[in-house]
Order: C-alpha cells, then structure tokens, then sequence
C-alpha cells in the first residue's frame, strides 16, 4: 500500500515528493525504510515503464541498442602516473612531466566530454564498465577527467546518484592512474562563493574519496580567490594545476587588455602561488594556432612547472591549435576519446596520436587500444540520443561570442524553450555586446551564465547596450547579475565598470574584497547534526555533508528520491530513462555480488483508481508492483 499511498499524495503528483514531504508525511517515510532495495527499484522501473521518465519525454529515442560492451582489460595495470604520485609526491609528478619528450595526454570523456556534448548527462554506470579498460590498456594516459566541473549537481540533480560514489568507485577501478577533477576555486562546484572552510572541507573531501589532479581556475581569473582552493590541494598531497582562463586573442591589438603580458604574468603568479602545473584553460576554444606557439613558447620559458593545455573544438580548428602547442612546447594536453570529440567538446584523441606518431612529440599510446575504447563510448553515447545537442557543424561564431564549450549548446537550448529560436544570431551579439559592458570579462562557469543570463533578458525584452546603459531607462537585472555587480563573484582585472556597477546596483556600494573574507565560516558539526534531523535521524558522513553544503536543495531532494527508489545508479542506462519492455530481462548488481534478475512478465491495463499493475520475475519469483498511471 505505500507505494501507492504515496504516488497518489497530491504533493508526489505536483514533483515536489523532497524530503520536506517525507518529513511532513512520516508514515510514508517508515514504510519507505522498511521496503528492501530490490521493491525500490522495481517501483523505479515500473514507473518509468508505465509513465516515462520526465527528461527523455518528448526528445529522440535510442535505436534498440544492446548494453554497451566495454573492451576486456588486456594485463593487470601497469604502473602509471598514480603510482608515481603515491610513491614521490606531486612534485615528483611535475618533475617528470617536464622530463617527457613525448606529449602527454588526459583523457576527458567521462567529465567534460559529456558535459560538452551531453548536457553532462553520462551515468556512472558507463563510466565504471570502461574503468578497468582504461587502468590495462591505456596505462600510458597522463590522467583521466572523470569529476567535478557540472557533473557534481548533474549527478544528485537528474541522475538520481551521488557523485562521491562514482568517484570512489572510478578511483578504485583505476588504481593506476591519475583522477582529474575540474573546480571552480571559491565557488567549489557550484555558482557562487562559499566560506573558505566550506572551500577547505570540500577539497579535503574530494582528495580522501579519491581525486588526485585538481584543476582550480576563477571564472574572473581573479588569484586572489584561488588560494584558498590552491592551499587546500597543495595541503592534500595532491596535485595542484592552477589554471589561467584564456580569452580574447593575444595577437589582436584590439583586445589589448588579455595580452601575451597579462597571461605569463598571471602564470607567474600561480606558479609563485605554490602551483605543480600550470593549466592554460581555453574553456571556449578561442587560442588560435598562432597565437598558442606564442603563448605556449613564452609559458614555457618564464615557468619552472609543466603546461597542461585544454582547449574546445568547436570552431573546428582545435586540433591545429593543439599541434601547434605540441610544436612549441607544451608537457601535456586535454582530448576527448573519438566519439566523445569534436564541436564544443576537446578534439580527437585518437587523432592527436596519430598525427604525432613518428614525431619528436610520439605519445606512445596504442591506437588499437584507443580505438577499441572509442567503440565502447559510441555505444555509451547512443544511449544519450535524448540529450544530444546537435551542433551539426564547426562555428566560426564562437570567435564572436566566446562562449564556453559547455554553455553553447545549452544557451542555444535556454533560447529555444524561450522561443528565440530564430533570433539566435541577435542572441550570440547580445552576448558578445554584454561582455563588453561589463568590461570585457573571463566568460566560464559561473561568469558566463551571468552574461548569458543578461543576454537572454536583453534579447526576449528587446533592450539594446545603450538602453541598459542609459540611466533615465529602468531596466530589471537578473538576479545573477546584480550578484555578480555586487561583488559576489569577485573582481575582474581592473574591476566592473563604475557606470554599470551603479545602474545595476541603483547606488548600493559593492564589496570589492575577496567575497571569503566576508562569508562567515559554517559550523561544520552543528551543520551535520542539522541535516542528521531533517534526514529522520539517519547518520551524516562527510560525503553527504560535503554535497549538502555545496547544494542543499538539491542534495535533499535527491535523498528524498533514494528512499523511495533505492539504488537505480545500478539500472542500465536505457531501463533507467525508458524503463523495460515485456520480456525483457536485465542484470543488475545493486551491491558487489548481489545481482538482481529481473524480467519484466507484463504491463496490466489501467484500472478504476487510475492505477497499473507492473508484472515482474524477480530472481525467479513473481512480483507486482502497483504504480499511478500519470499520463
Ligand atoms: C529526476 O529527473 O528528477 C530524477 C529521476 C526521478 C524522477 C522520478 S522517475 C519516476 C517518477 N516520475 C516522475 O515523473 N518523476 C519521478
Ligand atoms: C565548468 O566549470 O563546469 C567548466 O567546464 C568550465 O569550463
Ligand atoms: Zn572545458
């Protein structure tokens, strides 16, 4: 009966089923504990069988693909980069970096390659079935992304998993091997500035569960809010990359204030600021090949630390700009395995070795090996048709916008459900025309969403530059960028503009300190006990205090959904978004070892109370479940 008393609660039916609901609802709740983890997940997949799952309504279904096949692990795991990190330290990493010939190379498609090209929808399942592959047969690899940037709230948000376990899970499979993560410095993996020991915790967290390369950039390029970030990982023992952002173009006399000058200047300073490499994050792919031999050549001869290049390809020409960093210099860079590459992803792995092969810079990575990987993420990326982007082609645009690689599909998507479809063109100005009235600003998670957010308001309200300008004009700002105008993001070199900061602030005085040193530390321990109560008294690890402190609605809603659904982290990814069909039967290993087989037998008519019967053959034995039909 809980089930159903449950799916029939008004507040269920209206999506709003948090733990608020549970808490206000308790009896639910102690049925919920009481039902064992195998009825949760057949709830789960009846209710997607019978009424779809809410993300995948409406969009492109995969063909009838069978479960992804990742390549068999060839030999144990060789010794790799985490063996050298765990024996001698990150410096030792760094040292050896730079004693390479070869060009060494991180792979990106379990981070940002899906987060670029999928809505960074990729489950853990997907990720965890290629891992051993990854740690016996590509032991050669520098490190692997695998963490942080959207896909911490992706994962609690519509994955319905936590993201530390994914990350314990990936580390263990991959012993050899370096984790990346990519973090926001002060913002963490979120969108704002937290309290420093927020900051510190989350860094000491994600080191222990099993990250060992952090990359740590501003979305301002502000230092000042990187070092609590940075001090934190270098505390951890492992790797520091501090990253510069690159916009503009350095040969461009135009856009004089991110010249060659002002980017070795911020890589010394990272570099004095305690980095072991030094990451040049073109987050929207705007380093031109020419400019990247010249950029790279001079990184190269101010810095002591390695250079780690990560770039985007969607104008088409990243995979030049990357020969041409290889060519002058650079230790390491980012791509993406081959079905994961190309257009606002990285470029193409797979291409980058073979283009290298017989050269000076011979990464030494087995094509075959690549290859046979590359096959299993194009099955993964079947799976996904639903959250495909579609940029059909490369865009010369992005010279024009500069939006991140992440952001571009998005933003294109955001447009469209606002019905701006057609006005696409007058929303990439827009873009281009906000960054300059606010300065010409670093566009990347979080600052991009501000402008993109002004962007969007500006073209759906036909507001032009000198409207918003003009003080007699009253103009509503989003809520983002009055944050941002506040001071709450931070500084961009040489500050917002005076005349701006006061329209949008209507003459409130900014904070132009570091945001940290106003944002009073949490109390870590009264904060735990908090959340122990309003989760019925269940215990609180770090983890789950970690992801309520970077997110606590979402974090709640998603511990809401675990007690009713259980682990579906273990479903297939197709069950998961589409449910089953008569006959069909899956595995599914909710604990290590503890498969559960389940068939689906039948799907009964809809009744009188509007209710379905789901029929079942769980590990041989005849189960029914009872779900809303909501449709
Ligand atoms: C999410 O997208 O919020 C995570 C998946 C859980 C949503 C569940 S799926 C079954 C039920 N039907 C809905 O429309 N929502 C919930
Ligand atoms: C992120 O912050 O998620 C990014 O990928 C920035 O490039
Ligand atoms: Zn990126």
């Amino acid at each position: 009966a809980f089930v159903e008393n449950l799916l029939k609660h008004p507040t269920f039916l209206n999506n709003q089923y948090t733990t608020k609901f549970i808490d206000t609802t308790p009896e639910l709740f102690k049925f919920s504990k009481r039902r064992d983890r195998g009825t949760k997940v057949l709830t789960y997949i009846a209710d997607i069988t019978v009424n779809g799952h809410p993300e995948t309504a409406g969009r492109a279904k995969p063909a009838d693909v069978k479960l992804p096949r990742p390549p068999a692990p060839a030999a144990d795991p060789a010794p790799g980069t985490r063996t050298l990190l765990q024996e001698k330290g990150a410096k030792a990493v760094a040292d050896w970096m730079l004693a390479q010939k070869r060009l060494l190379l991180t792979d990106t498609t379990m981070r940002d390659g899906h987060q670029s090209l999928l809505a960074t929808r990729m489950r853990s399942i997907d990720m965890l079935r290629a891992a051993p592959a990854y740690a016996a047969n590509l032991p050669g690899l520098f490190s692997v992304e695998c963490w942080g940037g959207a896909t911490f709230d992706v994962a609690y948000r519509f994955l319905q998993e936590c993201p530390w376990q994914r990350l314990r899970d990936l580390r263990r499979a991959m012993p050899n091997l370096l984790t990346q993560m990519l973090l926001r410095a002060s913002n963490g993996v979120g969108y704002t500035n937290y309290p420093d020991n927020v900051v510190r915790e989350f860094v000491r967290q994600a080191a222990a569960t099993g990250v060992d390369v952090f990359r740590v950039f501003d979305s301002l390029n502000w230092i000042e809010n990187m070092r609590v970030a940075m001090d934190a990982v270098i505390e951890s023992g492992r790797i520091c990359e501090a990253a510069i952002c690159y916009t503009g173009d350095i040969l461009d006399p135009d856009r004089a204030k991110y010249d060659l000058k002002y980017y070795v200047g911020m890589a010394r300073e990272l570099q004095d600021a305690g980095a072991h490499i030094l990451g040049l994050k073109d987050m929207a792919g705007l380093l031109k090949p020419a400019s990247a031999s010249i950029l790279v050549r001079a990184l190269k001869e101010e810095l002591d630390i390695p250079v780690h290049f990560h770039t985007h390809d969607t104008s088409g020409i990243a995979g030049a700009t990357i020969m041409a960093a290889a060519e002058a210099g650079v230790d390491a860079v980012d791509a993406a395995m081959d079905a994961f590459s190309g257009g606002t992803s990285q470029p193409c792995l797979g291409s980058i070795v073979e283009a290298l092969r017989h050269t000076e810079r011979d990464t030494g990575l087995s094509i075959e090996r690549i290859r046979e990987m590359s096959d299993y993420w194009e099955q993964v990326r079947a799976q996904y048709v639903a959250f495909e982007a579609g940029l059909q082609a490369p865009a010369s645009e992005v010279y024009l916008h500069e939006m991140p690689g992440g952001q571009f599909t998005n933003l294109k998507a955001q447009a469209r459900s606002l019905g701006l479809e057609e006005r696409w063109p007058e929303v990439a100005r827009t873009y281009a025309e906000v960054n300059q009235m606010f300065g010409d600003i670093v566009k990347v998670t979080p600052s991009s969403k501000v402008v993109g957010d002004m962007a969007l308001m500006m073209v759906s309200q036909g507001l032009t530059r000198a409207q918003v300008e003009d003080p007699a004009t009253d103009v509503a700002f989003p809520d983002s960028v009055i944050d941002m105008m506040r001071g709450n993001l931070g500084q961009p070199p040489g500050g917002f503009p005076k005349a701006i900061v006061k329209k949008v602030l209507k003459g409130e005085k900014p904070n132009t300190d570091r945001p940290g040193k106003h944002l009073k530390p949490i109390d870590l321990e009264a904060t735990r006990n908090k959340l122990s109560q309003e989760l019925d008294g269940k215990s609180v690890d770090d983890e789950d205090l970690n992801g309520y402190l970077m997110y606590p609605k979402v974090f709640l809603d998603y511990m809401g959904r675990h007690r009713i659904y259980g682990p579906v982290r273990t479903l297939p990814t197709r069950t998961f978004f589409y449910g089953m069909e008569p006959g069909e039967e899956i595995s599914v290993e909710i604990d290590p070892g503890k498969i559960l087989e389940i068939r689906l037998q039948a799907v009964g008519e809809t009744n009188e109370e509007g209710e379905v019967k789901v029929f079942f053959e769980l590990n041989g034995q005849p189960r029914v479940i009872r779900v809303p039909n909501r449709l």
